[in-house]
């Protein structure tokens, strides 16, 4: 409905001044280098990548914590490059895929998704509700924070850090989903309670399964499923023992066919305009581990574009 000629316009992002891991900067030159491009193309789409951005020319000389925030100048300038970079592809009827990289990226990511379709939902997978506010995080990592910029959570953010002044807060709480929680702060939890922000917990997907789980977000969303999608995939949302080289893993996640039927059923939805795979960082753990990482960051990404065992 949305995207024409089957065009995929990749937004590589190596980046991870978001968070204090080294690493996390290389899970876009992974996932290109395992051949992602080709089994895209081979699915019958086409792709737009001309290289992954360049964003350490954007790292600010001095760039001290702003109250508790770490590299708050950094990160806003990062996000705001990936924000155009987003739009544009948009903009041309392209799927915006954005490879990771830390989730401070969806500053940028979900920015760019709603300046091209206000009228979108968004559809957010990670073990975190990444909704801390300058004011609760309390390990000033800008990867736990996205969500709350992206609202304006009490409606301060862009008066007091001048810094992201750029980010229009266009995401409103009816249009927010979250699959798969398990570790949220309990500050998050009062935001998610007094905005009234629909999330799945994992307990939720034990009790009704993930088709229903996946079916109930679509409804809280895009009732009348026809409402672009921008999905924000943390890798870490998926089980320790499916995706194990990411910065914050946490026991008891979805595992490797819920992630996958998640994309699926996003896909059969037609309304899917951008994705975001976030937080691969193939330095972390065993070699066998960065292999089941990266491919699975690959594979999720074949889902959404509309790979699945259904059409056999
Ligand atoms: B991710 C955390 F305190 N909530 O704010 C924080 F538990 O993008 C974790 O989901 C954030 O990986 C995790 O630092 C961010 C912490
Ligand atoms: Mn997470
Ligand atoms: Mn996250
Ligand atoms: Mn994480």
């Amino acid at each position: 409905k949305y995207i024409k000629d089957k065009t995929v316009g990749i937004v590589g992002c190596p980046f991870s001044g978001g968070q204090p891991k080294e690493g996390v900067d290389e899970g876009p030159i992974k996932m290109i280098e395992y051949g992602l491009i080709d089994q895209i193309v081979e699915m019958g789409w086409s792709v737009e990548f001309d290289g992954h951005h360049k964003f350490t020319e954007f790292k600010p000389a001095e760039d001290p914590n702003i109250g508790k925030l770490k590299k708050p100048r950094y990160v806003s300038r990062v996000t705001k490059a990936v924000a155009e970079s987003v739009e544009s592809h948009l903009k041309k009827g392209h799927l915006a895929l954005t490879l990771g990289g830390d989730h401070s990226l969806a500053l940028g990511t979900v920015s760019g998704t709603f300046a091209a379709y206000p009228d979108a939902c968004l559809i957010w997978i990670d073990a975190h509700a990444d909704i801390n506010t300058p004011e609760s995080t309390e390990s000033g990592n800008l990867h736990g924070c996205p969500v709350s910029f992206l609202l304006a959570v009490d409606g301060l953010i862009n008066e007091e850090i001048p810094e992201f002044s750029w980010l229009k807060p266009r995401l409103r709480p009816d249009r927010l989903v979250y699959i798969g929680l398990r570790d949220v702060d309990p500050p998050e939890k009062e935001i998610l309670k007094k905005y009234g922000i629909k999330a799945f917990s994992m307990y939720h997907v034990d009790k009704y399964g993930i088709g229903k789980v996946v079916e109930m977000a679509l409804d809280a969303v895009n009732p009348d499923r026809d409402r672009p999608i921008h999905l924000s995939f943390d890798v870490d949302g998926l089980d320790p023992t499916v995706a194990p080289s990411t910065g914050t893993p946490v026991r008891g996640g979805l595992t490797f066919r819920e992630g996958h039927y998640i994309c699926e059923a996003i896909n059969e939805t037609g309304l899917l305009v951008s994705v975001d795979i976030m937080e691969v960082n193939p330095t972390l753990e065993d070699e066998v581990s960065v292999f089941e990482t990266v491919t699975v960051g690959c594979s999720l990404v074949r889902c959404c574009l509309g790979e699945t065992l259904l059409s056999l």
